[in-house]
């Protein structure tokens, strides 16, 4: 009871405080004060200490019953029992709400080829334990409820059964045979593409840093040139080496616009630390990883502007998420995807500026060309910074 005294003194006081406080900035909200730490900590020992008390009232009931030589008080086989079924009702119950209200709440439609297989492996996968949870829930709490001791059974001693064994080994070894094969059958098709000379995807390269993505795009030679991470430098942020050929048409965009129904090839590295690539409606997740380059290949199926239809949302967009906590921003690393036509893409694409600038023709020795014809499109703030260095550069000459 003391005990009790003294957590209802703490608990009042808290909530009191904390009423205070919350009255200092704006008029009190309830709603805050039950989300301080502390009122669930009191919370949870009050139930405790509600426990405690119901336990020590029944044991009391129980050793008066005794004592005063009458049968026991109550049946505890019969109550456990009874909490079994009710469980197992209620839990299996909340099964079929967890599926039937939250089950919408998974990934989106399924918009490239390839995310198609692996939603069908998810639901085979989804299906088949499902099976077995109810198969075997339904077992382990009816079982507790039937053949709970009524006094008048004995246990019956049922050490081993060659037949059962089999049974509930080989099953289950089938069953994830067919899954593991069809994951890894999987697997190839998506990682291990052969190429059709005829319909080559198009290479786009990301490049991810704390805490933005960086796009580019091959230009009319179709390849990505390389880069160098010891030519980064104020004006060249992702290091790019314009002695490569193939740098020179390279191109910088701000979003990532896909044809659609065309296979694509991205080329994933990082500037820093681990990040993640993570495009959820394509079925993609692929790590970048500082120092190398990792591939993935897909093929989108649906546009934007049909998603739009199908979703019933006129501001549908395609996102590109990083999913790996890379730092402080981590949530702000999302760049908008658009799928389009072939004819958008093309027209699209012809727009995007080059990366290679009059500064960086200089750095590299390339021809200057007199009059830029278009500013370049530069991408995030990096792009931003670069400029303002190069201003400052110029001002200080
Ligand atoms: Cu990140």
């Amino acid at each position: 009871m003391a005990a009790l005294a003294v957590i209802f003194t703490a608990f009042a006081s808290t909530s009191a405080f904390a009423q205070a406080a919350a009255a200092v900035e704006k008029p009190v909200d309830m709603g805050e004060v039950h989300k301080s730490f502390l009122f669930y900590v009191l919370l949870f020992l009050l139930v405790c200490l509600f426990i405690a008390i119901v336990g020590k009232a029944i044991r009391v009931y129980e050793l008066t019953r005794e004592s005063e030589g009458k049968s026991e008080g109550i049946n505890w086989n019969m109550v456990n029992g009874v909490l079994f079924a009710v469980f197992l009702v209620v839990g299996l119950y909340g099964v079929y709400w967890e599926y039937t209200v939250h089950g919408n709440m998974l990934l989106p439609e399924a918009a490239s080829e390839h995310g198609k297989k692996i939603d069908e492996m998810f639901n085979l996968t989804l299906i088949l334990t499902t099976v077995v949870f109810i198969i075997t829930h339904i077992a382990l709490f009816a079982f507790a409820y039937i053949y709970k001791s009524n006094g008048k059974r004995k246990a019956y001693f049922y050490p081993h059964n060659n037949a059962l064994e089999r049974l509930w080994t080989i099953i289950p070894a089938l069953a994830l045979t067919v899954l593991v094969l069809m994951g890894f059958l999987t697997w190839r098709s998506i990682f291990n593409k052969i190429e059709d000379p005829k319909n080559l995807p198009l290479i786009i390269e990301v490049t991810s840093s704390q805490f933005q993505w960086d796009v580019r795009y091959p230009g009319a030679d179709g390849i990505v040139g390389k880069k160098n991470y010891k030519l980064i430098t104020g004006i060249n942020a992702l290091g790019i080496d314009f002695n490569d050929k193939n740098n020179l048409d390279d191109q910088f965009a701000d979003e990532i616009v896909l044809p659609v129904n065309k296979p694509v090839r991205f080329a994933l590295t990082s500037k820093d630390v681990l990040h993640s690539f993570y495009m959820p409606h394509f079925r993609v997740q692929l790590n970048t990883v500082p120092g190398m380059t990792s591939y993935f290949e897909f093929t989108p199926t649906i546009t934007t502007e049909e998603m739009k239809v199908k979703t019933n949302d006129p501001k549908f967009n395609y996102i590109l998420l990083c999913a790996k906590i890379c730092g402080a921003n981590h949530f702000n690393m999302q760049k908008n995807v658009r799928v389009v036509s072939e004819q958008e893409y093309k027209e699209w694409v012809i727009k995007q500026g080059t990366y290679l600038t009059n500064d960086l023709r200089k750095v590299f020795k390339l021809p200057v060309i007199a009059e830029p014809a278009a500013q370049p499109v530069k991408a995030d703030t990096a792009a931003k910074d670069t400029t303002a260095k190069t201003n400052q550069l110029a001002l200080k000459k």
